[in-house]
Parts: C-alpha cells; structure tokens; sequence
C-alpha cells in the first residue's frame, strides 16, 4: 500500500509518542518480576505468578480514541491503558496482596482502583486494576506516565485470553447464546478460584516440599520472568 506524506508523518510521531511507554512498560516489568524474585530468594511462595506487559498497538489505540471521543491533545491524559502491564496470581487472596504490595511503593502512585472481582462486568470479566501515574525519565527531563495494571488469577486470565480473542471474530457483538456460555464459564472459573483458595493450605503446603522432603522453590522459575 503506498503511503501518502501525511501519513508518513503521522507514523513517526506515533513512534515518538510511544517511546516513553515503552520505556514505563519495560521498567514496571522488571520492577514487578523483582518482586517475585525476593520472595523466591527468601523461599517464601511467591503471590506473583507471572507478568506481562505490551504497549497498546496503534491501531488499537486509534479504535478506541474513536469510540471514546479522546482527541489527540487529551491522548495522554484520557487513555489510561496505552501502557499496560498484567500480574497473574495463583489465587484471588493474592491478588489482594498485590495490591497492598503496589500501593507501599514510592516508585509510583494509584490514581484509580476498579475492583472487577467482587464486581464483574456484565461480560463476566473479573480482575483488579490500578491506574498508576510512573515517572519515566528522558534525556528532556521526567515525564509521567499512565499506565493501567491488571491483577487477576490464572483461571480469570484464562477466560479473559479466549474472551478477548473470540471478540476479535465477534467484533464485541456475540450471539447471545454464547454471551451467555461466556457469562456461565466465567462464573465456573471463579467457582474454580473458591474451591482452589479453600484448599489454599494443603496445596502451599505441598509446594513447599519435595517429594524427598526438602524445601522446594515454591513455584517453578519460569525462563521468561528472569
Ligand atoms: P510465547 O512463545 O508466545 O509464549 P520479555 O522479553 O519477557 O520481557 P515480552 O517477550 O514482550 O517481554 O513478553 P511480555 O509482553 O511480557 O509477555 C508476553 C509473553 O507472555 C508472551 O510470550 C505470552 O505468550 C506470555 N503470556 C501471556 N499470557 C500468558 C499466560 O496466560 N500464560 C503464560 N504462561 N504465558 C503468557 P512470548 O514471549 O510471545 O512467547
Ligand atoms: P487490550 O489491550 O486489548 O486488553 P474499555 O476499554 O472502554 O472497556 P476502560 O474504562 O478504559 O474500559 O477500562 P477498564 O474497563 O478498566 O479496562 C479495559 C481493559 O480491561 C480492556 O482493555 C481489557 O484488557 C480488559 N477488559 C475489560 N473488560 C473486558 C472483558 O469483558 N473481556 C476481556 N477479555 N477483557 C476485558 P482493552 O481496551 O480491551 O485493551
């Protein structure tokens, strides 16, 4: 596809635009995987599974400034996801942990909290999010920047990850059947969540040792999070 001058242009501010995320979504990552790393190192189980994190692809970010009325002016200050980070939790306790955990940090500072946990979205989404304000710094000085974390269990990212991509097929509007299914399969995956955080203790318990008995790290160390 040939491309005009204007977009061209366009383009290269996004780049521009961007590179300040990507540099708050790579520092919040190896700031949030150091936390699992000190638990690990103190043999204690860890209340972070795994993190990820992405800088919302333009594309998407376009969608949404249409959708949402967001003007390129108010960009920075209106979309609150365009850096987003995603901490995943063996159980739903731990993801209350987390929360404490970020809100003792000085390295940044919660705006917002939305609990969709003990309020789901009528889709059946669960997860705890926090808009933070984190400060990069540039060779131009400091600039702040939003970015949204999301705090959720395994099985709740489980169900988000095949939502979110039978959206893409949908286009946000599914048949209400499957709406519905979704909705029910939502529903299982916390009854999933309750069942494992009631036998919480006996599953800590066994992660604790080895089948020789010796203390055992209490989660495998994952490649990916080092
Ligand atoms: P693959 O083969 O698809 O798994 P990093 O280099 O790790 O700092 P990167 O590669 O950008 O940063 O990873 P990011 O953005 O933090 O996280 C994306 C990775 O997390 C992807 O792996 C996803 O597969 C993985 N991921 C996302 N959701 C899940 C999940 O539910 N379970 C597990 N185990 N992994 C998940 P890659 O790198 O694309 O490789
Ligand atoms: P991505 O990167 O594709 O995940 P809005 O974005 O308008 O829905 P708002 O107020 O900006 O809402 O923020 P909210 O609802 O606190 O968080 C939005 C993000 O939460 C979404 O980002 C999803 O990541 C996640 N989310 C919210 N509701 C659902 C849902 O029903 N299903 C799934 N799978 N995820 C959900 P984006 O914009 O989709 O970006």
């Amino acid at each position: 596809m040939e491309l005009k001058l204007g977009e061209v242009a366009m383009i290269e501010n996004w780049d521009q635009f961007l590179l300040p995320y990507q540099q708050a979504v790579s520092e919040l990552k190896v700031k949030l995987r150091g936390m699992r790393k000190q638990f690990e190192n103190q043999n204690q189980r860890s209340p972070i599974e795994f993190v990820t994190g992405r800088v919302k692809p333009v594309a998407s970010i376009k969608e949404k400034m249409t959708r949402r009325h967001v003007t390129e002016e108010r960009l920075e200050q209106d979309m609150q996801d365009i850096a987003g980070l995603r901490i995943m939790c063996q159980f739903v306790e731990d993801i209350y942990q987390v929360v404490d955990l970020l809100r003792q940090r000085t390295d940044l500072t919660i705006l917002e909290e939305r609990d969709y946990i003990h309020n789901e979205k009528p889709s059946g989404y669960r997860s705890y999010h926090i808009v933070v304000e984190y400060p990069v710094q540039l060779v131009t000085g400091e600039k702040k920047i939003l970015a949204e974390i999301q705090v959720r269990t395994l099985a709740m990212n489980f169900w988000a990850t095949i939502e979110h991509s039978l959206n893409y097929k949908y286009q946000g509007a599914f048949p209400e059947d499957l709406s519905q299914r979704l909705q029910r399969a939502a529903e299982a995956a916390f009854k999933l969540d309750t069942e494992m955080s009631e036998i919480r203790e006996e599953i800590q318990e066994a992660q604790h040792y080895t089948p020789q008995g010796n203390s055992a790290p209490a989660t495998p160390t994952h490649d990916k999070d080092d």
